[in-house]
């Protein structure tokens, strides 16, 4: 029911869309005046010919408590099933990013996520202990090709490759002995090269601008520790107001659904913890996300851009148990020049 509230919102957003751009005719494309999607999206700009942009995000999501299907699952329910019950994780994700605008319509992106994962747990003894780990995640590279544009009407076709630069090999020490294999959501990468395909559309008139984006992440083969994580398949859509010259708000829908694991890692053993276990890692999720932007037009901080994204699952259901997403947030800086 929630559902189709949600999807039908979707749908509401993108109908929407042609009927406010029929009425756009005294527009003109200001050469390096970008019109932006939220913070959290990726590859929703494109550069002009000769310009780089470089960024910087911090990112944070925050999971506490246990969720199968639909509904919440206690810490009792499921130590009946397993040796140790995960309380809490967050996960936090540092990303360096460069642009490039190799022509007016295609723009290369490169970023390097540093990321650091925290996890909290309770065994059946009642002791509590956390895990961590830490260090470098998938390198990504990305083009965005402009397949057409008419004013602020774009659409792209975003193509990319994640190469597994981030490890799958983290370990730290447990209750049940020091220096373990850690499991699947607490490495750092995927472990295998992932096709990252995409189309992108932006439009606006006005003080408004809006847009959406289809994306997945297809992940090719096996890695060296035997799986291959589930593919993922995402849609979002947004709307942002200008406030002024230099600030703009935003709405968005950010909605998400995942597989399974297919393989698994030998040194893992699933009956220790749900995260040890192939067969529940899938699910889907709907985010709501307010953000703020603030663009310097002009003077001295012209080029520079400072944003501002969080949001909330408005929908989650989850092949569980598995830890819930309760929040999410993104900070970044981005420099073009
Ligand atoms: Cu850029």
């Amino acid at each position: 029911m929630r559902k189709q509230i949600i999807l039908s919102g979707f749908c509401a957003l993108l109908a929407v869309s042609p009927a406010l751009a029929q009425e756009h005719n005294n527009h003109h494309s200001n050469h390096g005046e970008h019109t932006y999607g939220p913070i959290g999206v990726m590859g929703e700009h494109p550069h002009s010919k000769g310009e780089w942009m470089t960024s910087y995000s911090y990112n944070t999501m925050q999971m506490k408590g246990n969720r199968n299907d639909n509904s919440r699952v206690n810490v009792s329910q499921v130590l009946n099933d397993f040796m140790v019950s995960p309380t809490k994780m967050t996960m936090q994700m540092h990303m360096f990013g460069l642009m490039y605008g190799v022509s007016d319509r295609l723009t290369l992106m490169g970023m390097l996520p540093y990321n650091s994962i925290s996890m909290d747990h309770v065994n059946r003894m009642g002791v509590a202990f956390t895990t961590k780990s830490e260090g470098i995640g998938d390198a990504k590279l990305t083009g965005l090709y402009t397949l057409y544009q008419q004013g602020h009407r774009r659409f792209m076709l975003n193509a990319g490759l994640s190469f597994p630069t981030g490890s799958i090999d983290e370990r730290d020490d447990t209750p049940a002995g020091s220096n373990q294999k850690l499991p699947y959501p607490m490495q750092l990468g995927s472990g295998t090269y992932d096709i990252l395909p995409g189309v992108t559309y932006v439009d606006g008139i006005g003080k408004w601008s809006w847009g959406s984006q289809l994306n997945a992440v297809v992940r090719l083969g096996e890695n060296d520790n035997n799986y291959t994580l589930g593919n993922q398949y995402g849609l979002t859509a947004w709307g942002a107001r200008k406030i002024n010259r230099y600030a703009s708000a935003s709405l968005r829908l950010d909605g998400k659904t995942w597989g399974n694991i297919d393989g698994s890692d030998s040194q893992l053993n699933p009956a220790m913890a749900p995260t040890a276990r192939t067969d529940l890692r899938s699910g889907e999720r709907v985010d709501m996300l307010v953000g703020v932007n603030l663009v310097a037009p002009d003077g001295k901080f012209k080029g520079n851009r400072l944003a501002i994204e969080a949001g909330t699952p408005v929908y989650q259901k989850l092949d569980g148990p598995q830890l819930e997403t309760d929040y999410r947030l993104t900070i970044g800086w981005q420099l073009t020049f």
